[in-house]
């Protein structure tokens, strides 16, 4: 039995996730809502489109070896130090992160099997479920699925022999996709002092090939599809890129990556390779493929989505009708303790993915107290039903007490 199927369990002094029981503490920030997702594992049902661009994505790396169950309760050690993350990175706060307690939390990128999976093969891919406390719109949902790769070579043969397997390449395909590469090394994006020039340029070139086919290949069907690579950072990584595409007038970001830290491959036991590594995020690349407008229909129960799907298949979604949106709004002091991601997650916990949008409409501070007053547009609309004024207002009325409650503010 897969102890992640079995239902979380939450208490004052402890919560039980994937089997194990944890203590918790004043880092405690997992909600019922989020655990619960962590039953799901969407990319391992086959006929889910995230599955689906998971097996089209190994099939552009042929010989990798895959991970897919990995519990999501990782350490903060695994998450963030054994990827040189810096103390006080910012990514590291209760505000972004979900923690079990203080030094065990829920991952927030497949990056924290890095150093694993690397002791085990020089070519391997992760896949999994990631947490991130965030906003909520129609492309943020507490939960997504990320895709790690990461291939090593030997340092002193690497230029020699990237050289000879990007030319046996045989499934290359060329396509109308438009990739524009304007990147170039910089001390901002330096090459590592321990790395040969030669040899960080041609993993790096590895890198953009494999990566630029991959999207080829996913993509050979679209006309004219713009893809970007631009510079970017990562505490683990350097020097670091980011691949873009055009979708809908705007530059998507689709993926991270980079020349691995060589220190984190030699904790791996790896000291003598060279490697390159990338994190990409499959509902961004689903959006598209699939054209899905709204991050919450991935975790729809309902038949309409999912039997539009089949595996190994890329088809447009058909959207079933769009029920209509309940909008309320609600206005209160707010104080310093105040973070937008806290209340978006009361607004989770109480309505959960009948929530399609909050926005801040409105703010002011008031000039005699210095007292700031927000207001929050909450849009609420259900993917698979009518919604009664009735029922929002009740959920409505719930969250005005607990955002009381839970964030100390004053309504007004
Ligand atoms: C990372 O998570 C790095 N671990 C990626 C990486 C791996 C870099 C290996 C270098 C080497 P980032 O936070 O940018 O980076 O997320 C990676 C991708 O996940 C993004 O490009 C995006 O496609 C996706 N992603 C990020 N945040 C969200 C979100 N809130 N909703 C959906 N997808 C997201
Ligand atoms: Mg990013």
């Amino acid at each position: 039995a897969n102890p992640l199927k079995e239902p979380p369990k939450i208490t004052a002094e402890s919560i039980t996730v994937g089997g194990k029981t944890y203590k918790t503490d004043s880092f405690t920030n997992v909600t019922p809502t989020v655990l619960e997702k962590t039953t799901r594992q969407l990319h391992l049902i086959p006929t889910h489109p995230i599955a689906i661009i998971k097996d089209l994505i190994y099939s552009a790396f042929p010989d990798f070896k895959h991970y897919e169950t990995f519990s999501p309760v990782v350490t903060t050690k695994e998450n963030f130090d054994d990827l040189c993350f810096s103390d006080d990175h910012p990514g590291r706060a209760v505000t972004d992160t979900y923690y079990v307690n203080e030094k065990i939390m829920l991952r927030t990128h497949t990056s924290a099997h890095q150093l694993k999976v690397m002791t085990e093969a020089d070519k391997v891919l992760v896949t999994a479920d990631v947490y991130r406390r965030d906003e909520i719109d129609a492309s943020h949902y507490p939960v997504f699925h990320q895709m790690e790769g990461a291939q090593l070579f030997d340092a002193k043969t690497a230029v020699d022999d990237i050289r000879k397997s990007i030319a046996a390449d045989t499934s290359a395909v060329s396509g109308s996709i438009h990739t524009t590469d304007t990147t170039v090394i910089t001390p901002e994006n330096p090459k590592q002092d321990c790395h040969d020039e030669a040899a960080m340029l041609a993993t790096a070139d590895h890198l953009k090939y494999s990566l630029n086919m991959m999207v080829r290949k996913l993509f050979s069907h679209e006309k004219d599809l713009q893809v970007r690579w631009i510079d970017a950072q990562f505490p683990f990584t350097s020097p670091s890129w980011e691949m873009e595409i055009l979708y809908q007038g705007k530059w998507l970001e689709v993926l991270g990556c980079g020349v691995i830290r060589q220190d984190i491959l030699i904790n791996a036991g790896k000291s003598d390779k060279i490697g390159w590594a990338f994190g990409l995020g499959l509902e961004r690349l689903a959006l598209v493929l699939f054209g899905i407008p709204d991050i919450r229909l991935f975790w729809s129960q309902d038949e309409r989505f999912l039997r539009q799907f089949e595996p190994s298949k890329i088809q447009k979604f058909k959207q079933f009708s769009k029920y209509p949106p309940c909008i309320k709004d609600i206005s209160f002091w707010s104080n310093d303790d105040f973070h937008e991601n806290n209340f978006c997650e009361i607004v989770r916990d109480i309505a959960g993915d009948i929530v399609e949008d909050v926005q801040l409409i409105d703010e002011f501070t008031h000039p005699k107290t210095k007292k700031r007053s927000v207001c929050y547009r909450i849009n609420y609309r259900s993917m698979d039903r009518n919604v009664t004024n009735a029922e929002i207002n009740e959920l409505q009325e719930k969250l005005r007490e607990e955002v009381v409650q839970r964030m100390k503010v004053e309504l007004r």
